[in-house]
Parts: structure tokens; C-alpha cells; sequence
């Protein structure tokens, strides 16, 4: 088990130019605005107002780069991975030339990097499967980007009903093998899945 011990945000950018330099194994969050990627970023790192949240959408508009500094358990070890926070889709206020300006800029993302550790797309647990997220998955697998999706909010539902409601998004979703975890940040549950996945991943 690896245990994120310290979280740094290194910078904000558009153009690949920009962008900090892949150094670590990188996870990039990405789903509709509002849905809690920012929130997740601040969970996973323990961290409030590492990355900036808002209850209004569209609160992300740049990339956002992140340093986190891990230890494994019972170890000494220790190693780094990068997050970057994606702006959200789907916010339906935006404009089209916003709109144009948000698919440049996540296609870009995806086109220079190639070898992303993994993607985690989210959802929120209260919403039926979404068109944008079916196709981000879509595009994903494609790519062959590892990825896994987290349901967002797991407390806006009640608990006997989690289970169910993540089987359904699942199958909505099309998700195969791809993983899905419910998470809420409201009660701090369900990230040691995630967190798992990343291990997973890092060392795999
Ligand atoms: N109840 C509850 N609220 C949550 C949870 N996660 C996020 N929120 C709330 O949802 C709102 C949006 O969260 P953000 O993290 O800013 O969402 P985002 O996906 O980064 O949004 P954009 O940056 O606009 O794309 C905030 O008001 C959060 O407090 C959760 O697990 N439970
Ligand atoms: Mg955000």
C-alpha cells in the first residue's frame, strides 16, 4: 500500500510548450465540471485547496499540474507521480468558442502524452450514464489509455443502494474491465480503491 505523504501544485498551462516535463507516472482527472475532480485531487493528497474547487461549474479552465510524494507502507521507499487536473465538459453555460478552446486543449494533452499511467474519468453516482463520458471512454480505450472510473458524491445516495447504482453506471458506461469506484468526499470513503489502482499502475 502506498500512502501519499506531500503534494505540490507546480504549475497552470494550455500549450504543450507549458507543460511540466512527464518525469513521474501521471494521472490525469477528467469528467464533467462540477462532478468533483478538484475535490478528488484535495482528497487523495489530504490537501484542502491544493487544487481550486467550486459549487459553480467550470470552476478549472487551465491544465493543472500537480507533484505528489508517496511512501510505501512498512517501508522506507518512497517515489513520485504527477496528477493533472482537467478541465470539466459538458458545462452547458459555455460558449462555443470556449467549447473549441476545451477540445484543443484536452486533445493536445492527449496527443502529446502518450504514455499517461492512467486516466480516471468521473461521474457523478446520481446521474444516469452520460453521452460526453461514454465517448471520452470510448476514446479512451481506442487510445489504450488505462483508466478507471470513479462515481462521484457517493453520499447524495443512500448506502444500501451504492452497490446497485455503480453496477448500472458500469454497464451504461460500457465499461468492460475498466474499474469503478464510488467515492465521497464529503465522508473521506472510498479512495484506498483508487489509490490501489494507482500502486497498480506505478508499478506494473
Ligand atoms: N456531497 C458531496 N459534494 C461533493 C463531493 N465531491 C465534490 N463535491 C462538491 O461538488 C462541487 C464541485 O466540485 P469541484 O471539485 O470543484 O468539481 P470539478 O469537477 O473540479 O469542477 P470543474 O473544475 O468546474 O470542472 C463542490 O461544491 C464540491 O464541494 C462529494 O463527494 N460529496
Ligand atoms: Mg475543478
Amino acid at each position: 500500500m502506498i500512502r501519499i505523504v506531500e503534494s505540490f501544485f507546480v504549475k497552470s498551462a494550455v500549450e504543450p510548450q507549458d507543460y511540466p516535463a512527464s518525469a513521474y507516472p501521471e494521472f490525469a482527472f477528467a469528467g464533467r465540471s462540477n462532478v468533483g475532480k478538484s475535490t478528488l485531487i484535495n482528497l487523495l493528497t489530504s490537501h484542502k485547496g491544493l487544487a481550486k474547487t467550486s459549487s459553480t461549474p467550470g470552476k478549472t479552465r487551465l491544465l493543472n499540474f500537480f507533484l505528489i510524494r508517496y511512501k510505501r507502507e512498512n517501508t522506507e521507499e518512497q517515489g513520485f507521480m504527477q496528477f493533472t487536473d482537467l478541465p470539466g465538459y459538458g458545462f452547458a453555460e459555455v460558449s462555443l468558442t470556449e467549447l473549441e478552446k476545451w477540445r484543443r486543449m484536452v486533445n493536445r494533452f492527449f496527443e502529446e502524452r502518450l504514455h499517461l499511467a492512467g486516466i480516471v474519468i468521473l461521474v457523478d453516482i446520481r446521474h444516469e450514464a452520460d453521452p460526453k463520458d461514454i465517448q471520452m471512454l470510448k476514446m479512451l480505450r481506442m487510445r489504450k489509455i488505462p483508466h478507471c472510473v470513479i462515481a462521484t458524491k457517493s453520499d447524495k445516495i443512500p448506502k444500501t443502494r451504492i452497490k446497485q447504482t455503480v453496477q448500472k453506471l458500469a454497464k451504461g458506461l460500457e465499461l468492460g474491465e475498466a474499474p469503478i469506484f464510488p467515492v465521497s468526499a464529503l465522508n473521506y470513503l472510498g479512495t484506498e480503491h483508487l489509490i490501489d489502482w494507482f500502486e497498480q499502475r506505478i508499478s506494473g
